[in-house]
């Protein structure tokens, strides 16, 4: 890849109403408060979404402290860099600590923009081998169960492959045993708890473990590995973490300390899509099996996301659902289920762009970074 020089850099804030509201332990949202970047350069313009949501409350980084430190630290450093390829991002932003879903997004913008310039689709370059991503949904915290099974048979029906349930103190084994006996034993069913126990609830998340879930995604503190491994020598259902998993580095500790079997990967997080593939490097080699994390993206940072769930060890179903799944306009052509699997984009870079009529419409705020 030839480097090249990043003109200016842009930051644009979208706000999506989600098709019905998301409750996890740690909130409701009605919203999705986007933050696109855009990097134009004299070949190409590439295109990044910033998972951050608009509160520090899944992680410490949120959507307007992402945009600031884009702008006023990340960026600057960027263009003191010179010319670039995606691969010298991240050393150019190293000295700037943690903010990981900012850097991510700025190197998947530098990333989109050179491959585009190439003509090389992302899934190519990241080494993918599937055509297809199978497709599972993350249901949220409902008001009663009743509700809960409606939207699962919803979901079901339209051909989802996996069921997650998000989970808390007070709506973990109820609801998981209302989805068994309704939908029977042959489902894929996972629980997602986002932190929201701790060490002392071992013995009540022991009465999940009559309900053969695939996983438990991320029961303790991002903090509290060692806390996970402790949880992990207790329970029979697999731990797989989330957000404790900020790096390669952070994945092989986990595995090596046994805090978890199964690790979910989100780009985002980990700092972008380079890192990512490290993450489903080092979990192959452990014999881990991964899969794929969403964060209510739209179709530009779902098309990147597929493009990295194709890689050979993501072998569990994704959180890559299709775009009316949250969204009744997408800011891209909509994803589609089928066969409960989404095709991965075949097209140059990330295989997508807004629609600009549509961008315009949800667009609310814009920051033009120049050199
Ligand atoms: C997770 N995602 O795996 C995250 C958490 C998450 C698909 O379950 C608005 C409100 C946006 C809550 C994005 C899924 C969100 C949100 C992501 C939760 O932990
Ligand atoms: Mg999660």
């Amino acid at each position: 890849m030839t480097p090249m020089k990043i003109e200016a850099v842009e930051l644009l804030r979208v706000r999506m109403p989600l098709v019905s509201p998301f409750r996890t332990s740690f909130g409701t949202q009605t919203h999705r408060d986007v933050l696109l970047v855009r990097a134009h350069t004299a070949g190409a313009e590439g295109w990044a979404e910033c998972v951050a949501l608009s509160d520090p409350l899944y992680s410490s980084e949120y959507a307007s402290a992402a945009h600031r430190v884009i702008a006023d630290h990340l960026v600057p450093r960027l263009f003191a860099a010179g010319d670039v390829t995606a691969a010298l991002v991240a050393p150019a932003l190293e000295p700037v600590r943690g903010h990981r879903m900012a850097k991510a997004a700025v190197e998947t913008a530098v990333l989109d923009a050179q491959l585009k310039a190439a003509g090389v689709a992302l899934r190519d370059h990241l080494g993918a081998t599937q055509a297809r991503v199978v497709s599972g949904v993350s249901v949220g915290i409902h008001d009663s169960i009743p509700q809960l099974l409606e939207g699962v048979a919803g979901y079901l029906e339209a051909g989802y492959a996996r069921i997650k349930l998000k989970i808390e103190p007070g709506w973990d084994v109820a609801p998981v045993a209302a989805v068994r006996e309704r939908f029977g034993d042959d489902i894929l069913l996972q629980v997602d708890a986002n932190s929201a126990y701790t060490r002392a609830d071992a013995r009540h998340l022991r009465k999940l473990d009559r309900y053969d879930l695939l996983l438990i995604e991320q029961p303790l503190d991002e903090e509290d590995v060692a806390g996970h491994a402790e949880l992990a020598r207790l329970l029979d259902t697999p731990i797989c973490l989330d957000e404790s998993i900020v790096s390669a580095r952070a994945a092989y500790e986990a595995i090596r300390t046994g805090a978890c079997s199964i690790v979910n990967i989100k780009p985002g997080r980990v700092g972008g899509y380079l890192e990512a593939r490290r993450v489903h490097d080092v979990c192959a080699a452990a014999g881990v099996p991964v899969w794929a994390g969403g964060m209510l993206e739209t179709g530009i940072g779902r098309a990147a996301n597929l493009a990295l769930a194709a890689l050979p060890n993501f072998t569990l179903p994704s959180d890559i659902s299709a775009s009316d799944r949250y969204y009744a306009q997408d800011l891209t052509e909509p994803f589609r289920l089928s066969d409960g699997a989404i095709d991965v984009p075949t097209g140059p870079g990330i295989g997508v762009a807004p629609i600009p009529e549509i961008l315009q419409d949800l667009l609310v705020d814009k920051e033009l970074v120049r050199p």
